[in-house]
Order: C-alpha cells, then sequence, then structure tokens
C-alpha cells in the first residue's frame, strides 16, 4: 500500500513537473515549414492541450472572409502567419496565395486568433514584410525611407483594443498589457500606404506563447480536493 502511495506521488510530481515546463508555443515559423505554404479558412494548432484557431476577414466585415496564410520562408528568411483575400493555384500547388505579395497582415485584413479556452498571451513574436525581425517604432523613427514599421491594433474578445508598436519580440507582461481572453483580432492599426518604403507597413506572426494553464488547472483541482477534505473533516 505503502509502495503504491509512493508511486503515485511521484506520477503526480512527474506529471505536474512535465506541466510547469510545458509552455505552449505556437511556432508559426516551423508549422510554415513542416505543413508547407498555403491559405487555409480555419487553420488549427494544438500545443500541449491547448488549442488555437487562425481565420481571418476583411476588416469592420467579418462575413467577408479572407485566408489565414501559412507563408514559407523567403529568400531565406523564416514565415510566418498571415492573411491573404484570394487563393489560387501556382506551379501546380493548390491554395497559393495570389497575388503573391498580399501574404502577409496589411492595412483592412485582419487576422483572428480564437482560443478554445480563455488564455493571456505573454508574448508574439512579429516579422516585417521581408520576413526579417526588424522594426523600428513609429513614434520615434519618422524617417520615411527606412524601415518605419507599423502599429498592430489588437482587439480582445470583440471589446478590449490595444495599439501596440511592432517590434521583433512583443513582450506583453513586459508592456503591462494583460492580453487574456478568447479571441484575438489583429489587424495593422493606420494606413501608411503612402509611404515610399511599403513592406513595412504589414506584418507576419510568426509565434504566439501562452503560459501553461495545466498547473493552475492543478492546483484548483487540488485546492478544492483540500476543500473536500477540510469538510469531511469539520
Ligand atoms: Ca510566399
Ligand atoms: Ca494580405
Amino acid at each position: 500500500m505503502k509502495k503504491t502511495l509512493t508511486s503515485l506521488a511521484v506520477a503526480s510530481a512527474l506529471t505536474f513537473g512535465a506541466s510547469v515546463q510545458a509552455a505552449p508555443i505556437f511556432n508559426y515559423t516551423q508549422y510554415a515549414d513542416i505543413d508547407g505554404e498555403a491559405g487555409h479558412s480555419a487553420l488549427v494548432k494544438t500545443e500541449d492541450g491547448v488549442t488555437v484557431t487562425a481565420t481571418a476577414f476583411e476588416t469592420g466585415n467579418e462575413q467577408n472572409s479572407y485566408y489565414a496564410y501559412l507563408d514559407g520562408s523567403s529568400y531565406g528568411e523564416p514565415g510566418g502567419l498571415g492573411v491573404c483575400k484570394t487563393l489560387g493555384v501556382v506551379a501546380g500547388v493548390a491554395d497559393q496565395c495570389t497575388p503573391s505579395n498580399d501574404d502577409n497582415v496589411q492595412f483592412g485584413e485582419t487576422l483572428r486568433l480564437s482560443f478554445e479556452n480563455a488564455v493571456s498571451i505573454n508574448g508574439i513574436s512579429f516579422l516585417n514584410g521581408e520576413h526579417v525581425a526588424k522594426f523600428r517604432s513609429w513614434t520615434t523613427d519618422t524617417n520615411p525611407d527606412s524601415y518605419v514599421d507599423t502599429q498592430v491594433k489588437i482587439t480582445v474578445d470583440g471589446s478590449t483594443t490595444h495599439i501596440v508598436d511592432l517590434a521583433a519580440y512583443v513582450d506583453f507582461n513586459d508592456l503591462g498589457i494583460d492580453l487574456s481572453g478568447s479571441v484575438f483580432d489583429f489587424s495593422v492599426a493606420y494606413n501608411y500606404d503612402y509611404l515610399a518604403y511599403a513592406p513595412a507597413n504589414q506584418f507576419y506572426i510568426s509565434g504566439v506563447s501562452v503560459p501553461a494553464p495545466a498547473p493552475l488547472a492543478l492546483l484548483a483541482l487540488g485546492l478544492m480536493g483540500f476543500a473536500a477534505a477540510s469538510r469531511k473533516k469539520a
């Protein structure tokens, strides 16, 4: 009996330890490498028990569906998740973005990440229109010939909106922004198409990280068990 309890305890500790380490990361660069470049009406990915679905539509008009687009690497630079309006067959391969330069998130397009259960996104990696993780702040660098990069508008569950300067990696905890919810909409906040260097006015999402949900769930279960045990005693 004692042996059983011990091994159970060890098993639980191992499970808990594994859960603590497994903070889900949705690596869209890797998905593009593995799955291949293509547009999807709904791109579903599960990591460490967390499921997220990527969809896309015209900003302000959800009825007009676009495609969540897994863009492959380009000239040796990593790929990521963008938005494409029209798919076609290119060189015998189906579901390719036409024209090909519509494969990222541009002004007027919204990329939606819907999580099965509420999460708190703590970080997102972005790439610019040339697949490079290089950004400058719009507010501090106004030279139109440089990599003047856009701001991303993030709406959480259709209500709370944040405008964030794009950066190679945005740590929302560091910014003091609480991205907790289930449905996250990403779009280019302002139209800077008049700029000489338009590739700055667009982005791909290359990765999204959320904290591991399991320990909290286990903790909650543990507390419930503790509470039940306490009630029994009383
Ligand atoms: Ca492409
Ligand atoms: Ca596009």
